[in-house]
């Protein structure tokens, strides 16, 4: 038995005027209630510290800087550290990076028990349109106010296992898990806002949640891995996103899932173990898998 006890954080909405400290005091009050659950590591959403933004048009770049974080941890930041090193638990958080040479990231991070960083991923699939497109009830700007992240798919040693991050968009794609899974990932992170509505599609909206199990469950049990998807969810400025947060075995079986679209800890004690039954049988890798017929994928 290799037990992790993983907290799911899903947050309710993040209103516009939302002061980042407020919202870092909520993070801080659901890190001692995953403490007192048993938890090991708890997992906040993506762009946790603020409203989801891409959903505005901003015409002046400089406006959206009040969204990013300049450093990590910074002074608003730093009471999350402060709390796990205390309390004894991880985190993974995902926020809008704005780094030295200008350049803007969604990006996640893997802080230990100890308050150290361990791992940090940037988005890799932004979804969304990078230019104003008014006839949408709503924006979603990702491609205009995040670069693609340049940091690859990987994996790091931590809590006993072998975490990996994606985020949102991320879970959509088979490559995602794949690419973790052959680094032996044991259980893989992702954070998500996900607009109920989908302008371009609406005739997707009513399978939301469908879709977003249904790829949890098979990036899970493809590649032999725990998978923790984490909602900030409910009417926030007024869209709708899904909640949904759960907790998914290599099994490709949902082990815990939220019931709301608030705050609300899912949580789960995880063995790692597990994964092996997986990886030594229907998916060895080096057994079973053809890379020689995969050539196509790895095109542009
Ligand atoms: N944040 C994010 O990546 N959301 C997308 C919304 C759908 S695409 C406009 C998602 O894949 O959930």
């Amino acid at each position: 038995m290799r037990p992790l006890t993983v907290a799911a954080a899903q947050l309710g909405p993040i209103a516009l005027e939302t002061s980042r400290s407020a919202t870092v005091s909520r993070l801080v009050g659901l890190m001692e209630a995953a403490k007192a659950r048993g938890a090991d590591l708890i997992v906040y959403p993506e762009l946790a510290l603020t409203t989801f933004f891409p959903r505005w048009y901003f015409e002046d770049e400089a406006e959206l800087d009040r969204f990013y974080e300049r450093e990590m941890p910074g002074p608003e930041t730093r009471p999350l550290f402060d709390a796990a090193r205390d309390l004894g638990i991880g985190f993974h958080l995902g926020y809008a990076e704005l780094t030295a040479d200008g350049t803007r990231f969604n990006t996640a991070i893997l802080v230990d028990r100890s308050g150290s960083i361990v791992g940090k991923y940037r988005k890799i699939h932004l979804p969304g349109h990078g230019e104003h497109e008014p006839w949408r009830a709503f924006q979603h700007l990702e491609k205009r106010y995040f670069a693609a992240g340049n940091l690859g798919f990987r994996v790091f040693d931590a809590f006993g296992g072998r975490i990996g991050m994606a985020i949102c968009n991320d879970r959509r794609w088979s490559e995602t898990y794949r690419v973790l899974g052959l680094q032996g990932a044991e259980m893989v992170l992702i954070g998500y806002n996900t607009p109920i509505h989908n302008p371009p599609a609406p005739e997707h909206d009513r399978l939301s949640w469908h879709h977003n199990e249904l790829v949890m469950q098979a990036g899970a049990y493809q590649n032999a891995t725990f998978v923790v998807g984490v909602a900030k969810a409910g009417v926030e400025e007024g869209v709708h996103q899904m909640g949904g947060s759960l907790i998914v075995a290599p099994t490709g079986e949902t082990v815990a899932q939220a019931v709301t679209e608030a705050d609300e800890l899912v949580v789960a004690t995880c063995d790692l173990d597990l994964c092996r039954s997986y990886r030594d049988s229907v998916f060895a890798f080096e057994r079973h898998r053809e890379p020689g017929a995969y050539a196509l994928i790895i095109g542009t």
